[in-house]
């Protein structure tokens, strides 16, 4: 067979090729096949200049000739390739607008969370820190430390889970008072937001609560402070038109004691059908006082120096009467019907 011959049934195999190839990538290799540099073509084009002038334009023209066609059959293939493959993948990721999504569950916040966001937010805005304290707490610190020593009738007045000898689930957040005096020289402005257990259960106690406990201990505070102090949160928690009333309690480890009443932010006192006082026009809301000076004195501060003022809600009760639940035991029963509607 002459290099002309050669030329041309090589020249018709990759017109061929081309023409079959189904893909871009089977595309290239008949690319490199019949033009690469290794190529039979390739090579005849190499050996020309050993020819002789005639042969050389005879040869060198279907050379040229063919490699001219072949590539302008492979960039002719390419066009249409690549533009198949684009359709097609446009076809298989197209996105149908149309089909109905599918629906993620809302997320919301705990009401109990809602109202301890809330407490803390405002303390944290008054320049109180956040302190915690452990869940499982030592009898001296959730008892005897706070003024009721061992045996103490006090110990009685909360229904307490314990867990071994000396120590117990915490009833109050009140340790944590303990804790951070213990840890740190006045002035001490905190408040502690945790779980805490009691042997309850009935519509407006549960075994696991939350409490937040408050501690401020300076020189010269006075029940004019705290009475000063939680009637702003007061407001802060259930609008601003709220007022405040302390009534004498007993509390261990304060002196004197009080409870402090909201007046009834749905009524403002004037129903006596009111669902949220019960015609009460009050609704009571925590547990506070002084510092007992005892306390003071078994964390090594002087009383003769330092005041305090401490107190002790539970938010759950407070989100019971914000957003009208009838039953503590709601909250914690985790039903998304009863979550979801907060
Ligand atoms: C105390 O626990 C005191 N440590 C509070 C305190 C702190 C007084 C600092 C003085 C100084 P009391 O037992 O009243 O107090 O509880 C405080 C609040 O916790 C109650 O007003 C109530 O809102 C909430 N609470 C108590 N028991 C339960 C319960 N079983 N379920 C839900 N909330 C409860």
């Amino acid at each position: 067979m002459t290099p002309v011959d050669r030329i041309e049934a090589l020249r018709e195999e990759a017109l061929s090729a081309v023409a079959s190839a189904d893909s871009t990538s089977d595309l290239e290799t008949v690319r490199v096949r019949y033009l690469g540099r290794s190529a039979e073509l390739t090579e005849i084009k190499k050996s020309i200049r050993d020819l002789s002038p005639e042969e050389r334009r005879e040869v060198g023209g279907a050379a040229n000739r063919a490699t001219g066609e072949i590539e302008a059959a492979l960039s002719a293939r390419l066009e249409n390739l690549a533009a198949a493959e684009r359709e097609e993948r446009l076809g298989s990721e197209a996105v149908d607008v149309t089909l109905p999504g599918v629906p993620y569950p809302k997320g919301s916040l705990h009401p109990s969370l809602r109202v301890i966001d809330e407490v803390v937010d405002f303390f944290v805005g008054l320049g109180y820190r956040v302190a915690e304290g452990p869940e499982v707490e030592t009898d001296y610190y959730n008892f005897t430390a706070l003024n009721i020593p061992p045996g103490h009738p006090a110990r009685g007045m909360q229904d307490t889970f314990f867990i071994d000898e000396g120590l117990v689930l915490r009833t109050h957040t009140s340790p944590v008072q303990i804790r951070t005096m213990l840890f740190q020289e006045p002035p001490v402005y905190v408040v502690c937001p945790g779980r805490t257990y009691r042997r309850d259960s009935d519509p407006t106690h549960t075994p696991m609560f939350n409490q937040i406990e408050g501690l401020a201990v300076d020189r010269g505070l006075n029940l004019g402070h705290l009475k000063g102090t939680l009637a702003a949160m007061a407001r802060h928690v259930f609008g601003e038109d709220v007022s405040v009333r302390l009534r004498p309690s007993y509390f261990q480890f304060v002196e004197p004691g009080v409870e402090l009443d909201v007046s009834c932010f749905a009524c403002g006192g004037s129903d006596p059908n009111c669902k949220v006082c019960r015609g009460a026009g009050w609704i009571e809301m925590l547990g506070a006082g002084m510092v007992d000076p005892a306390v003071l004195t078994e964390v090594g501060y002087d009383p003769e120096e330092y005041t305090g003022f401490a107190f002790g809600m539970g938010p759950d009760r407070m989100a019971m009467v914000k957003y009208g639940v009838p039953d503590l035991r709601l909250f914690f029963e985790g039903d998304l019907r009863f979550l979801q509607q907060f």
